[in-house]
This record gives C-alpha cells, structure tokens and sequence, in this order.
C-alpha cells in the first residue's frame, strides 16, 4: 500500500447534467488543499466504465469517493459494492421529484453494503467535500490544519447581529 499521504479523493457523477451540483464539492477541495480527481461514470450508461474505475480505486491512491446522482440513483450504492473505501453519496436534485428520489435512493441502502448519504443538491455536494477532507485529515495532518482553518474563517465569518 503507497503512503496514506497522497491518498486522494474522487467525485464521481452520473451526468455533465451533475456537475453543476458537484463542481462545488470541488471547488472546496480545492480550497482545503486535497487532490481529487472528476469523472462522468454512469451505474446504467456506462456500467464498465463504472466496474473498472471502483475495482480500480483502490490501486488508484483514492482514499474517499464522493458520488453524486440523481433520480432512480444507484450509482453510489453500485460503487459501494464494488469496493470498500468509503463513498460519499450526493442525491442531486431530479426535476420530478425534487431529490427526494435520489435521496431516498441513495440513502435507502440494505444492510450490508454502506453509503454515507448528504443533503440532497449544493449543501450535499459542499458537505460531501468536507467530510471527505475529514476523513482524509485523519492520515494527513497538512489537510487537517486547511481544514480547521476553513472551519475557522467559516466561524469567524458569521455576524453577531443581523442587519
Ligand atoms: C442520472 O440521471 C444522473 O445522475 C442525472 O442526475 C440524471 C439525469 O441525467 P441526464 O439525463 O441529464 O444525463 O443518471
């Protein structure tokens, strides 16, 4: 196994139509200072491409996977399957249904097989990041000092009295 140091987080998403939704969980790795990689990977379009990356990921460095995808959303749970480093599903927002299909799809997994579900839409796909930074922090003491100062300006930054 390489050194936990350069593990590596991956946000994966069913559609371009996610990224959106996901390129705000980039955007705060970027901010913490975590490598992370992006990737279109379809559980129903592209169903190898899926099985190669999550059988992969592992070889790949990648430490935490953040999945975002929306309305009958399996891909979180289809990755979980596949391998055991921790998956961190984002339930973007479908036109139908609000989200309440993709969280409920994401979130409803059967024992056995976990995903840590998030909101549904942009506070899942920011909070997504910033777990996976936490949970990168814990073998990366780099990313732990990014991490406690963003969470520390985050603070610093509400008001006492609104106006
Ligand atoms: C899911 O279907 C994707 O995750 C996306 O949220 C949804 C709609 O995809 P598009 O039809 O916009 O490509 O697989």
């Amino acid at each position: 196994m390489k050194k936990s140091k350069n593990l590596k987080v991956a946000i994966v998403m069913g559609s371009q139509s996610d990224f959106k939704t996901m390129k705000l969980s980039a955007n705060i790795l970027k901010k913490i200072g975590v490598q992370f990689e992006t990737k279109i990977i379809s559980a129903h379009r592209t169903p190898k491409r899926m099985y190669e990356f999550a059988e992969s990921a592992s070889r790949n460095n990648i430490g935490v996977i953040i999945a975002g995808a929306g309305g009958s959303a399996h891909l979180p749970g289809m990755i979980s399957a596949i391998t055991s480093i921790p998956v961190l599903g984002v339930p973007v927002e479908s036109k139908k249904l609000k989200g309440l299909d993709s969280l409920l799809s994401i979130a409803q997994m059967p024992k056995g097989i976990p995903v840590g579900t998030l909101a549904i839409g942009e506070d899942g796909a920011i909070n997504a990041a910033l777990l996976a930074a936490a949970i990168i922090a814990n073998s990366n003491p780099a990313v732990k000092k990014k991490l406690n100062n963003w969470r520390s300006s985050q603070t610093r930054s509400v008001k006492k009295n609104p106006k």
